[in-house]
């Protein structure tokens, strides 16, 4: 099954949107499969925007995301990865659309309070960046029979 990695960044957190952000994927219908509250490490920090190491905006990323406790998780469900993105909203919460999390709670593209897989190669990579195997919980979420024919 599909399985996209997604991460509360420090202002979600700081501004008390942790329970708001998870509930719209919960009640969406994805399955929720790993969660942590960390502080993200330099290291972890770079390997994860290694992306964007050369953009200008790279430093001021990395100070940000180490700054305080993320929420990271693991969600899983069909087409998990492309749908999370929409419910995420545009990189800059200024256009994002109302309804998505950034569009809905934010003004500042450096405070852009969730990260989410852009790709079903790039959820594999951070998902193994982020976790162990045995901090993910395979389930029969007893929902199942209500959200699928
Ligand atoms: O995947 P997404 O988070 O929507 O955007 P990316 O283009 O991957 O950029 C990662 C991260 O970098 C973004 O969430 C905010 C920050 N950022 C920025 O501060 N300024 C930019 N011009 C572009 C991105
Ligand atoms: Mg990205």
């Amino acid at each position: 099954m599909e399985r996209t990695f997604l991460a509360i960044k420090p202002d979600g957190v700081q501004r008390g949107l942790v329970a708001e952000i998870i509930g719209r994927f919960e009640t969406k219908g994805f399955t929720l499969v790993g969660l942590k509250f960390m502080k993200v490490s330099r290291e972890l920090a770079e390997k994860h925007y290694d992306v964007h190491r050369e953009r200008p905006f790279f430093g001021s990323l990395v100070e940000f995301i180490t700054s305080g406790p993320v929420v990271a998780m693991v969600w899983e469900g069909e087409g998990v990865v492309a749908s999370a993105r929409k419910i995420i909203g545009a990189t800059n919460p200024l256009t994002a659309e109302p309804g998505t999390i950034r569009g809905d709670f934010g003004i500042n593209i450096g405070r852009n309070l969730i990260h989410g897989s852009d790709a079903l190669e790039t959820a594999q990579r951070e998902i193994a960046l982020w976790f162990k195997d045995e901090e993910l919980v395979s389930w029969q979420p007893h929902l199942t029979p209500w959200l699928q024919e």
